[in-house]
């Protein structure tokens, strides 16, 4: 079986639904990993979709998926602004990496232009709300095609 995808979420979001919706959406974080799962399944890929509200266990995460996955989604929330050490986990690894966020992190308060996770990405998604989900798997696709042929 193919490698899968890890999708990681960050702090704060498995209160998605409840949580200023005008900003990040009615879905919750529930919804939000069904429809990755639908949405694998047509590209062909498997997803391991998980949430943490704590950087060390995202930390871990990340390496795990350097040992045993295809590639990483990631949406670490407020970590994005602030992690060295997610920075650190994601630049020991050659994986296809996509930054995910849900709002428009740029149309914000100046502390989310910043994002640690950016210089390591492969490619950034942002301001689609849940739809960037299904987004950023597409265009794991691309980046997996491409590592292929490298
Ligand atoms: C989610 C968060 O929790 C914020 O801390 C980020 C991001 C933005 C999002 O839009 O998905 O600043």
């Amino acid at each position: 079986m193919a490698a899968p995808i890890f999708i990681l979420n960050g702090p704060n979001l498995n209160r998605l639904g409840m949580r200023e919706p005008s900003i990040y959406g009615s879905e919750t974080l529930a919804d939000i990993e069904l429809t990755c799962h639908e949405e694998a399944k047509v590209l062909g890929l498997v997803v391991d979709f998980r949430q943490s509200n704590h950087e060390g266990t995202l930390v871990d995460w990340i390496q795990e998926a350097q040992d045993t996955a295809g590639g990483i989604i990631l949406n670490v929330g407020a970590y994005t602004h602030t992690s060295v050490a997610i920075h650190d986990a994601l630049r020991s690894g050659d994986l296809p990496v996509i930054e995910l966020h849900l709002s428009n992190v740029h149309a914000r308060e100046d502390f989310r232009k910043h994002s640690y996770v950016s210089p390591v990405a492969s490619g950034v998604i942002f301001g689609f709300g849940a739809k960037g989900y299904p987004l950023a798997l597409r265009a794991m696709v691309g980046l997996l095609e491409k590592a292929k042929q490298q």
